[in-house]
């Protein structure tokens, strides 16, 4: 059985985008609205620039499904480029002035070639809608077994909301997110976002900001702490970092918890056996700084990621750079580009995020059909719920 998995390929005006997603269990209801309705959210939120215009980015299925059901094969999920013209020298022309901040001056130098293009298409972050439909049909496994994701914007530059995301509200969460012209649920911090992108627009340069998601209803123990590899929080901090423009990664309270004693950090433990026949088994934490996860695996609270995207390095007042061939002073190249893409950095996140959490799942629970991962998973939360499942071990005396 292979492992969860997936591949993208495409350049951003090649002709379409492609995510290779192979260890999905047979019998999973693939819910092409579902990861259509992502999609269209990544190409959302205030700031987007022309691209997201032209684009309508739904999923065309080439394999792995049969009469709407995965088969166990691997699934090849296709995205048109409406916007394909990277043979066109006329309209894709070589650029020689790289942007500072993008792939394009290291890309070009690793490549051997001046021309930014042969590098650019494809470091693109147009190739997150790829991984976007990846982390989606992951999604469907997991919404198969109760765990949901809600990405959202914590800030935009210097506007942030402080607002609780708790597992009680995730319905009220998503509607005020879903009117957000940012996808932050805070309507006064997303009214100083859209502000602050707004002068970004005015002043021809660009925004970033932090991104936000919780994994919803992960039972305990997806990740490993046996190998430094399969630790959940390792294996999210290589995918977050991965999404292009994302610069830090944090896990719950992340780098603020340098800031505190440990008393102040650490989630105490109680237990109230009300709760258990939810996620934490009982355990209660009143506070989940940890973000979900002791020890690289999950401890039944949500998985809680955060992550900070630069501002995109297409500026449209361009940077100091200089021309590859004559070496001399030039200003970087422009063709046309987002002054903000945090809202889409937001469902990006939550989307890779997701997949990794489904990785994990797939890796303790095994089994080729979703019955059979069912089976599994509800097995191993009836023995962890009778725990201990032996008298004590003897103290010596
Ligand atoms: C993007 C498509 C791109 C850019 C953006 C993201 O389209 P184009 O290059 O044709 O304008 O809008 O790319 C970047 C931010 C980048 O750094 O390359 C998309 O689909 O998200």
């Amino acid at each position: 059985m292979a492992n969860l998995s997936y591949q993208t390929a495409g350049e951003s005006h090649g002709p379409a985008l492609i995510a290779l997603v192979t260890g999905l269990p047979a019998g999973v209801e693939i819910d092409a609205d579902f990861i259509n309705s992502e999609l269209k959210r990544r190409q959302g939120g205030y700031g987007r620039g022309g691209r997201m215009k032209i684009e309508t980015d739904t999923i065309e299925v080439l394999s792995g499904v049969r009469r709407g059901k995965s088969t166990a094969a691997p699934i090849t999920l296709k995205i048109l480029n409406k916007d394909s013209r990277l043979d066109d020298l006329v309209k894709t022309p070589p650029i020689y002035t790289p942007r500072p901040g993008h792939a394009d001056l290291a890309g070009s130098v690793k490549y051997l070639t001046t021309d930014c293009r042969e590098t650019l298409e494809r470091a693109s972050a147009r190739e997150t809608a790829a991984r976007v439909a990846a982390g989606a049909l992951a999604r469907c496994l997991l919404r198969a077994l109760g765990i949901e994701a809600f990405g959202f914007v914590r800030s935009v530059h210097s506007a942030a909301t402080t607002l609780d995301i708790l597992p009680a509200n995730l319905a009220a969460l998503k509607l005020a997110r879903d009117a957000s012209e940012t996808y932050c649920p805070d309507p006064v911090a997303s009214a100083r976002q859209v502000e602050l992108i707004h002068q970004g627009k005015v002043e021809k340069t660009t925004v970033g900001g932090l991104v936000e998601a919780h994994i919803f209803g992960c039972p305990p123990g997806l990740g490993s702490t046996m190998d430094w590899r399969d630790r959940l929080d390792a294996r999210l901090a290589l995918a977050v970092m991965g999404i292009q423009a994302i610069k830090s990664v944090e896990i719950g309270l992340g780098r603020a918890c340098t800031e505190r004693f440990g008393h102040e950090v650490h989630d105490p433990i109680g237990f109230d056996p009300a709760a258990i026949d939810t996620p934490t088994l009982g355990f209660t934490r009143a506070t989940n700084h940890a973000g979900g996860i002791e020890g690289g695996m999950t401890n039944g609270a949500p998985v809680v990621v955060r992550a900070g995207m630069k501002p995109i390095s297409t500026l449209l007042r361009g940077m100091p750079s200089v021309d590859l061939n004559t070496k001399k002073p030039a200003q970087s190249a422009y063709e046309r580009s987002d002054i903000s893409a945090v809202a889409a950095a937001s469902v990006v996140l939550e989307n890779v995020a997701a997949f990794e959490v489904a990785r994990s799942l797939r890796e303790k629970f095994g089994g080729d059909s979703l019955l059979e991962v069912r089976d599994q998973f509800a097995r191993y939360l009836a023995l962890a719920r009778q725990l201990p499942l032996g008298p004590p071990i003897a103290t010596i005396a």
